[in-house]
């Protein structure tokens, strides 16, 4: 066995999974944390599935805080579901304990592993190949909003300090830009003029934010389609995923973030660059399902604002995608070299081209202020 696979027996057997487990391989398409499906067999019965992942200690300094959160804010969506009547065991999180009744199970090389059930009968998309697809994501991430409306916002820690502020993204960029420390910036001059003619933008939100024009929400902050799990027959929202980032923040972000990585036809990495295009019909349909799903409760402020959530966060994402390929590539997984640079230039490939759009977009959501 390799030290890795000694690590992964080690972790299966520190979970009860109420059956033998016939096989544990790797899963999905997570750039952060490592996930793995568990196969399990019980006797007379189908395969169980769950979703094992060891959370990345490059993103997450306190797996511990990391937990206490999941567990509040699941448990906090199960009893919500419950109350209206739907399948908690499909449409909340549930956090498996391991056997010694920890959050999560510390392995002998202190890496942080916690456990699911896998949500059967969902599919998880990499792109919206419709506008239906698209909007059924947005109305499940505007429900996921509306639903945790109440939620104790003071009690969440911060998982990621400082995670969507986008002026310290900027700050750090220009940091590793100064560094150089792989001597990577002389072929990124483009990219980096594109920040730089950029800055200003970067204080759009946190400014509106401090004016008070902005209210601060328990947001999810991850909001990509492969972060929603859909029916496999129906195409609805089931369950929304990945709640590491649920913290404090704008609902513009969560808007933002949705329309950066779906709003257009191409993978994070294309490198074609003439393919990466916004879609603004997938816009206007992403925009009425998020609002339909918000119920009527953002403010004409955030409605007005939500073209500037998607262009920073697409700007910040792209900000931080080149600021890792600057420092050598330490927090987004990469399967092949200059990844993350081809990825940083889709999102500036989007952010240009919402730019170029701005009227139409500011026209799209004007439909729905009040
Ligand atoms: P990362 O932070 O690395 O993106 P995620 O929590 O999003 O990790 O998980 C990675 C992938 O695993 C998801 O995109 C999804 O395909 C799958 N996944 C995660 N949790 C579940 C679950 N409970 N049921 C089914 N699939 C899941
Ligand atoms: C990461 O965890 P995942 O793969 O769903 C990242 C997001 C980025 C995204 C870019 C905790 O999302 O912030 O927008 O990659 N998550 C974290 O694809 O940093
Ligand atoms: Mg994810």
């Amino acid at each position: 066995m390799t030290p890795a696979e000694q690590t992964l027996q080690e972790v299966l057997e520190a979970f009860d999974f109420g059956a033998p487990v016939v096989g544990a391989i790797r899963y999905g398409h997570g750039h952060i944390n490592d996930t793995f499906v568990v196969h399990t067999q019980p006797e007379n019965q189908c395969c169980r599935r769950f979703i094992l992942q060891r959370m990345s200690s490059a993103a997450f300094k306190r797996p511990d805080q990391l937990m206490e959160n999941i567990i509040g804010v699941t448990e906090y969506l199960g009893k919500q579901v419950e109350a209206y009547g739907g399948d908690r065991g499909r449409e909340a999180m549930e956090v498996l304990r391991p056997k010694n009744g920890q959050p999560y199970y510390t392995d002998s090389q202190n890496g942080a592993w916690r456990l699911y059930p896998f949500v059967e009968h969902t599919v998880c998309r990499q792109a919206a190949d419709t506008p239906e697809l698209f909007a059924a994501s947005g109305r499940a991430f505007g429900r996921f909003q509306q639903l945790l409306k109440d939620y104790p916002a003071e009690t969440l820690y911060e998982t990621i300090p400082n995670f969507h502020n986008t002026e310290d993204r900027l700050k750090k960029f220009k940091e590793a830009v100064q560094a150089d420390k792989l001597g990577r910036a002389a072929e990124c001059g483009a990219e980096i003029d594109f920040v730089l003619a950029r800055e200003a933008d970067c204080s759009v939100a946190l400014n509106a934010m401090r004016a008070g024009r902005l209210p601060v929400r328990v947001t999810h902050n991850d909001t990509k389609l492969n972060n929603v799990l859909m029916d496999d027959r129906s195409g609805e929202g089931v369950c929304i995923i990945d709640l590491d980032t649920v913290m404090p923040g704008l609902v513009i972000y969560d808007f933002g973030d949705s329309i950066r990585f779906g709003a257009n036809h191409c993978a994070e990495d294309e490198t074609d660059l003439s393919k990466v295009n916004l879609d603004t019909e997938l816009f206007k349909a992403y925009t009425a399902a998020f609002l339909e799903g918000t119920e009527g409760s953002l403010t004409d402020e955030e409605i007005a604002y939500l073209p500037w959530g998607a262009k920073l966060m697409t700007l910040e994402c792209g900000i931080r995608f080149l600021t890792d390929y600057l420092v050598g590539d330490e927090y987004f997984h990469i399967a092949r070299e200059k990844q993350n640079l081809d990825r940083c230039r889709t999102q500036f490939k989007l952010v240009a081209d919402m730019e170029a759009h701005w009227p139409e977009l500011e026209a799209i959501v004007g439909n729905y202020r009040k």
